[in-house]
This record gives C-alpha cells, structure tokens and sequence, in this order.
C-alpha cells in the first residue's frame, strides 16, 4: 500500500469531471486537490510539462494525464477493464471521441456565449473556483471580456446555432444512441456515459443549466448517471 492517489482538478472543468465521476462510481478513494485556475501550470508543473488537469498520482507516486486515456487507465487498473469490455469495442471508441470532440465545444458557448451568461460564469467561477486573494479579483473582471468577447463569440457564431439548440441536438443524438436502453452502455454505464457526464456536470453549477434541463431524455439520463456517482 503506497500513498491515497489524488487528483488535481478545478471544480468547473469538464475533464476533470470525466474522470471524477468513473472514480466515485467505482469507489476508488481519491484526494481531490483542487488546483488554483489561474496557476494550473505551475500547481501542475510536476506532472512533466503537462500544464493541465485532471492529472491523476498513483498510490505509487506516478502520475497519468489526459481524461480519455485516464479513463482508460482507471478502469483497467482498478475495475478489472470491465468497462472498457461492455459492448462493441468500435462503437465506444468512436463515441469516446464524438464526446471529446462535439460535447467538448459545446461546455464553451452555453457558458459564455452571450455577455449576460458570460459575466454570470465569471462570476460564479470566481466565488467557486480556488484563487488567491488578488487573482479572484483579477479573473472576475478580465476572465468574462476574454472568454466572451475572444473565444466564445466566435464558436457560437461558427457554429451558427444557439448554445441551447447545439446542446439539444447533442443530447438528441447521444440519448438515440442509447437503443432504448438507460445507459450508452446497455443497463449499466461505460466509460462513454462517463465522457458525456463530465461534460454536462461541468455546467451544473451554474443558471445555464436549466436550458440543459429542458431536454427531458439528456436529463433522464444525467440523473440516472448522478444516482451512479458519489
Ligand atoms: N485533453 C485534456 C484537456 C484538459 C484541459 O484542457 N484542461 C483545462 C482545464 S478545463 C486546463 O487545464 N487548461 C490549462 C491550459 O491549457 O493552460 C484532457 O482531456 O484532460
């Protein structure tokens, strides 16, 4: 027995969320260290240069990044790969990647796509998030001009829908995959129930949610998934 493994996170970051949420569905016992946002590189600076979280120290003191291999990584080591082994092997990997590449544009947008829910992320971040006492000031006033007026705007425009009728379509789309069944994964979840969770329980804590809500079949699924976790 070596030390508790730990994991960096921040409180609202998707991936972090991916990867939380497999380890409390398991029952790993995990610290989680929640890292400074506007420090992440150097709070994170042992873990090689990665610069980002989650990142995941084992018992034995060794570390592991990235939230889809991490996801992998915890499954295999902990649970036997018994996710990894539900279904068809091609189906969970191509939805693996849907998840990263569709759900994960859409946390963005809901957030701060628009100056009203911009200023209300920015805010409620900066009451949640760990910061010390002079970089939550700095991040409450210049953290909302930066991720609305430089990167959000632009997404939401690209993409040409609103936030909520993107995620909508999302939901849509994974929840039909689902075959009818209460998981991606069948009558349980796989780790591709895990990747979507992350990305919507990212937005929980904040008003944007309830435009999540509205979608009844995401949400039947979102609380069976809750009911799964912790
Ligand atoms: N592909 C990575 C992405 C992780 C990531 O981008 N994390 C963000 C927080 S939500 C971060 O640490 N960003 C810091 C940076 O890029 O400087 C994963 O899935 O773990």
């Amino acid at each position: 027995m070596g030390q508790t493994p730990t994991l960096h996170m921040l409180y609202t970051c998707p991936f972090c969320w991916k990867v939380r949420g497999l380890v409390e569905y398991i029952g790993l016992d995990v610290e989680y260290e929640y890292v400074n946002g506007m420090k992440i590189k150097k709070e994170v600076a042992f873990a090689n240069g990665w610069g980002k979280v989650p990142v995941f120290t084992d018992e034995n003191g060794s570390f592991h990044t990235d939230s889809t291999p991490l996801l992998k990584h915890i499954d295999a080591t902990y649970n036997g790969g018994k996710l990894a082994s539900i279904g068809d092997a091609n189906r969970q990997q191509k939805w693996l990647e849907w998840a990263d590449t569709k759900m994960s544009k859409a946390t963005i947008p809901i957030l701060y796509g628009s100056i009203g829910s911009a200023f209300r992320t920015t805010t409620r971040i900066s009451k949640i998030e760990k910061f010390g006492f002079f970089s939550r000031r700095l991040y409450a006033w210049a953290g909302f001009p930066i991720m609305w007026g430089i990167i959000a705007r632009k997404r939401v425009k690209k993409d040409g829908r609103s936030p909520k009728q993107l995620w909508h379509d999302l939901l849509t789309e994974f929840t039909e995959a689902h075959d009818a069944k209460p998981f991606f994964g069948g009558d349980e979840p796989d780790l591709v129930d895990f990747a979507a969770f992350g990305y919507m329980r990212s937005i929980s804590p904040f008003p944007q949610f309830k435009l999540l809500e509205q979608h009844a079949n995401g949400m039947a699924w979102y609380k069976r998934m809750e009911a799964n976790v912790q």
